[in-house]
């Protein structure tokens, strides 16, 4: 019988054809990799590495989880998608799921974390001009400096990041940019009337997990609410239990008027973001005034279920809040003049690097890599560290003996 020729492919093989014939959009981490299983990824030669940055909180329930990939499975031989032109028995059975585990009316179904985000703008503009009575075409939205929702452009026309946003004007009018964690400047801004929303990351990712003043989410929700200005979450990155709540709101009771989830809603099995709220915004939408073509397609709703199930069987959770304080505190511990802060929440957490003899946080993760660890630098400066959220306390601290060993290499 013939045995299947394994061409074993090269790591310089791979990446020199992404080279030539991919976009260079990114400029990713020198490793390949074919496989992953919990906390586990594996490169193309079978070294094996904790993956610290779970695909940027979009592998919370582990790689490849088997209930996730069961369902995943037995709906791909069913039906993938029907498009909204018709219903089908999938959709209305995870909105209704959704919407309960959430405690909202109803949820717009989407895919990307960025169409859940803009799906989001066009409702507070809506809201504002159908129920608050702003002006035509004034309706404003606030948003804070250092944010990251996205790259389409009306969302790149909201971030203050040059790299984001630099040569792709014209951008798109009715942003007021505010400081983030500051309560002052929010009440400031919604002064104006034409105000529709406040569109803010409980805590800012790719800014570098910047975790807000405790009251900073309650104080700036009371704010929202006296002004009759809707409170939008983007939780695509802290929800799902990555911060070691439900959503990071929960850390302050909070319940934002427009809650935006993508990334985990999946477990990193299939593009899956929702915008959910209560009727008198939802249904400011009407038929044929919003959608898309896999929004909501019947694999993207088996496979969210049971994404979602996994997080409240596995505790995932509980186990984050529990994790992320030993490894905040043996973070602390380590002697390097190289860190120059640790902050997080769960397992949502960041090392702030100061560069020393010319190395940089790049370096450290090329290092640890080495040690069989995988984090990526953002802005320069600052790491990373997000396991999958299934990551269990024997495993988090074999992590944090291979950071140690890493900063005593340095
Ligand atoms: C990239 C960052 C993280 C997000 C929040 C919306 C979106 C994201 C809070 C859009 C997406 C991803 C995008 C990816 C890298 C990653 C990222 F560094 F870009 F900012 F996680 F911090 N809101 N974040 O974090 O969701 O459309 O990507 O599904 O663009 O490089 P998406």
């Amino acid at each position: 019988m013939e045995t299947s020729k394994v061409k074993k492919i090269n790591a310089k093989t791979v990446i020199e054809t992404e080279e030539r014939y991919g976009a260079h959009n990114y400029h990713p981490i020198p490793v390949v990799l074919e496989r992953g299983e919990g906390v586990f990824v594996w490169d193309i030669t079978g070294k094996r590495y904790f993956d610290f940055l779970a695909s940027y909180s979009a592998v919370n329930q582990g790689h490849c989880h088997p209930k996730i990939i069961a369902a995943l499975i037995e709906q791909a031989q069913k039906l993938t998608l029907t498009s909204r032109a018709f219903y089908n028995d999938s959709l209305g059975e995870y909105e209704k799921y959704i919407t309960g585990y959430f405690g909202y009316d109803k949820v717009l179904p989407m895919n990307t974390g960025a169409e859940g985000v803009e799906t989001a703008l066009k409702l507070v503009r809506k809201w504002a001009y159908e129920k608050k009575g702003v002006a035509e075409n004034q309706a404003k939205i606030i948003v804070c400096e250092g944010n990251f929702h996205g790259r389409t452009i009306s969302i790149i026309s909201a971030s203050t990041d040059p790299e984001s946003s630099g040569n792709y004007g014209p951008y798109t009018p009715g942003f007021i940019v505010i400081p983030y964690n500051n309560t002052r400047a929010l009440a400031e801004a919604l002064k104006d009337e034409t105000v529709a929303a406040f569109l803010v990351e409980p805590i800012q990712g790719e800014a570098g997990v910047v975790v807000p003043d405790e009251g900073y989410l309650f104080n700036c929700f009371d704010l929202c609410k006296k002004a009759n200005v809707l409170f939008v979450a983007d939780e695509i990155q802290t929800g799902i239990a990555r911060t070691g709540k439900r959503l990071a709101c929960d850390h302050e009771d909070v319940r934002p008027d427009v809650l935006i989830l993508g990334k985990a809603l999946s477990g990193g099995v299939y593009p899956v973001s929702a915008v959910l709220t209560d009727d008198e915004i939802m249904l400011c939408m009407r038929p044929g005034q919003h959608g898309s073509t896999y929004g909501g397609n019947p694999l993207a709703c088996r496979v969210a279920i049971a994404a979602m199930n996994v997080v409240i069987e596995e505790r995932l959770a509980e186990n984050a809040e529990r994790l992320g304080h030993i490894l905040r505190k043996n973070l602390r511990e380590i002697k390097s003049d190289m860190i120059s802060l640790v902050r997080g929440k769960g397992l949502f957490n960041a090392l702030v690097i100061r560069p020393k003899n010319g190395k940089t946080a790049w370096d450290l993760c090329i290092a640890l890599k080495e040690n069989g660890l995988l984090a990526k630098p953002t802005h320069n400066d600052i790491i990373r560290f997000a396991p999958p959220l299934v990551i269990t306390e024997d495993q988090l601290q074999e992590c944090i003996t291979i950071i140690q060993k890493t900063f005593a290499e340095f």
